[in-house]
């Protein structure tokens, strides 16, 4: 369990590391499974519904960059996504009833792991409400060198940053009055876990160092939270229900808000959506 000082810190920053959230034979597993994806992308030449690729991606090089959504690819990513402890966690903090709105594997490895440019999860999928969540599995440990998760703290308390460029969604912060000056990293252990707000500003630079940094996402959602886009059939939505009632009546909050639209110009993950930058929005770093 969370204790209350952490509680607390969550909610005045927006962020949290948890450290000896899962059991070594845990972590060992999971780079074993994860290890079988790489291998299993040397069958593709191009980014799939299952998974991104770097670039410089080959047969015999693989550079999988992101699983879309390993829930779907293996039952071992599918437990934890409903595994106690975490579950335990991200109730302290937005209740009990929760929702999973989706759920990716970062794979940065060694001397070329992208970076991912600063953003709000918020500017992709607003809700009725803002009691929605990320959490990292710390596959890695992090390191300042391999590109630790990077969050601005007190930043889900504030406005939402313009992500489009050249009038379409951009799935990155193109504000120019956008500052990552106080931005602090995130180092937590493998087997711990990160945990950051919707509205956090946070991305990640690239892997620079001989060490991997991979993190397996799961982004979890109060369950009277509604998405304001994208709602179309009641039993889905439903199916995404991880513990707890569904309701029909939403919780809603005035909050600030920006749609993702127009729709990205590249589509299919993140990555994808932030390539059309023409400069890293990384400022000095
Ligand atoms: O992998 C990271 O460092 C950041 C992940 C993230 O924010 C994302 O994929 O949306």
């Amino acid at each position: 369990m969370l204790t209350q000082e952490q509680i607390d810190f969550y909610h005045e920053y927006g962020y949290l590391g948890v450290e000896n959230v899962l059991s070594e034979d845990e972590v060992a597993e999971l780079r074993l499974v994860t290890d079988e994806f790489v291998e299993k992308s040397r069958k593709v030449t191009e980014h799939t519904a299952e998974f991104d690729l770097e670039p410089g991606h080959t047969t015999e090089n693989p550079r999988l960059r992101r699983l879309k959504s390993p829930i779907l690819l293996h039952e071992l990513y599918r437990n934890l996504m409903h595994h106690e402890n975490i579950l335990a966690h991200v109730s302290q903090l937005i209740g009990y009833g929760l929702r999973s709105n989706g759920n990716k594997l970062n794979m940065k490895q060694p001397g070329y792991g992208s970076p991912v440019e600063w953003h709000q999860d918020w500017a992709f999928y607003p809700h009725t409400n803002d009691d929605l969540l990320a959490v990292g599995v710390v596959i890695d440990d992090m390191t300042e060198e391999n590109g630790p998760l990077l969050v601005i703290p007190g930043s889900h308390k504030g406005p939402i940053y313009d992500h489009n460029l050249d009038g379409h969604f951009c799935g990155a912060v193109t504000d120019p009055a956008f500052s990552d000056e106080t931005a602090v990293s995130v180092m937590v252990k493998a087997g711990g876990v990160t945990i950051h707000h919707v509205r956090m500003l946070h991305g990640s630079v690239g892997n620079m160092s001989n060490h991997p940094r991979r993190l397996l996402l799961f982004q979890y959602c109060a369950i009277d939270a509604f998405p304001l886009a994208g709602f179309n059939d009641w039993d889905s939505f439903n199916e995404t229900v991880v513990r707890g009632e569904p309701t029909n009546i939403p919780r809603v909050e005035s909050l600030p808000v920006r749609m993702p639209y127009p729709p990205a110009l590249r589509t299919g993950s993140i990555y994808e959506s932030q390539s059309v930058l023409k400069e890293s929005n990384f400022g000095q770093r």
